[in-house]
């Protein structure tokens, strides 16, 4: 007997590939070309394809490469166009924004001026990205909850770049793009504004993106151990509940006295993702703008101790 595939399983499906819906899909943006992959049929859908890049597509990935390619190049140029020192010092090249004394104004090339170049084409894409997942979604008469999801990285995307900067009145407020750089603006950011844990939003965040991980593996348990009853056809069991609804209910309301149900714990787990970022985003624009140094104000709010 062949159970449903998943990632506990070792059964994959292969046959002539699935194309999906063609009703009202721009099928000229639709590539043809599709493929079966053993290693991915272990973790998900062994079909790889058909891909659908469209213009938006495109100009996402273009103005994505250019951004890589700019930042790559700079790393180059750092490593005096040697491939040993490249490799060696990958993670210590950076692309900077430039210094604070060019506030808001456009910075020489070498002085920030590619980094202003670089954002720009980072921003562009990540933009049409966002803007192709709202018409992918649209074309499929899905509901725009992907879109909405993304929207709430981007906010927190866009405070770091773009916003706060303003507000700030200098490019110089924005984050690096380097590994090591982005993580000591990361640590710089906390002791310059007098440690973010201080920061309620930044709890907020935090509480959301931990609760994230704990409700996912709830779920992701929860449904697993009901499979065998069908729990894994999760929409079937929302409009019609069957046994397998019945008992994971059950489950947590012997474990805790409440159950969310089938439909409403997906929706528990999308609003605890985007407000990690949403609740991100205003702790970063607060920090500066509104509150200098954290620690003092919950010192004034009465949860830091008075020293
Ligand atoms: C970053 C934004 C959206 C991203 C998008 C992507 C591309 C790139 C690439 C083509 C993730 C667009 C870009 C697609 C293309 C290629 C190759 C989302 C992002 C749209 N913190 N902290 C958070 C914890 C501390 C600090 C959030 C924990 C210290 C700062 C989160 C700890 C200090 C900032 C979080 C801890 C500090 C944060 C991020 C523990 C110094 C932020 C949420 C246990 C280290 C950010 C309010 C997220 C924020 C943030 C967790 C400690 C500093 C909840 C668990 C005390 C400056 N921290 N943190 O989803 O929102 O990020 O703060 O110690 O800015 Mg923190």
């Amino acid at each position: 007997m062949v159970e449903y595939q998943n990632i506990f399983t070792q059964v994959q499906v292969q046959g002539p590939p699935e194309m999906g819906v063609v009703e009202d899909v721009d099928l000229r943006e639709r590539s043809n070309a599709t493929a079966f992959s053993k290693l991915f049929g272990w973790f998900g859908n062994a079909q790889l394809g058909p891909f659908y890049l469209g213009a938006l597509g495109f100009a996402s990935l273009a103005s994505g490469l250019a951004w890589f390619l700019i930042v790559g190049l700079s790393y180059w140029q750092q490593a005096g166009w040697n491939p040993g020192v490249f490799v060696r010092d990958l993670f210590y090249f950076s692309l900077e924004p430039p210094a604070p004394e060019y506030g808001l104004g456009i910075p020489p090339l070498k002085e920030g001026g590619l980094w202003f170049i670089a954002s720009f084409f980072l921003l562009v894409s990540v933009m049409t990205w966002w803007a192709r997942a709202y018409v992918l979604a649209q074309q499929l008469k899905m509901g725009k909850h992907v879109f909405y999801a993304f929207g709430s990285a981007i906010w927190l995307f866009l405070v770091l770049g773009l916003i706060r900067p303003i507000f700030m009145g200098s490019w110089s407020e924005a984050v690096p793009y380097g590994i090591f750089s982005h993580l000591d603006w990361t640590m710089t950011f906390s002791v310059t504004y007098g440690n973010l844990f201080y920061n309620p939003f930044h709890a907020l965040s935090i509480a959301f993106l931990y609760g994230s991980a704990l409700l996912f593996a709830m779920h992701g348990a929860t449904i697993l151990a009901v499979s065998r009853f069908g729990g894994d056809r999760e929409l079937e069991q929302i409009a019609d509940r069957g046994t397998a609804s019945e008992r994971a209910g059950l489950f947590w309301r012997w474990t805790m006295g409440f159950n969310a149900t089938m439909e409403g714990i997906h929706r528990w787990a999308w609003w605890f993702a985007v407000l990690v970022p949403i609740t991100g985003g205003i702790g970063i624009l607060l920090t500066g703008t509104v509150v200098d140094n954290w620690y003092l104000w919950a010192q004034e709010h009465g949860f830091a101790p008075l020293d």
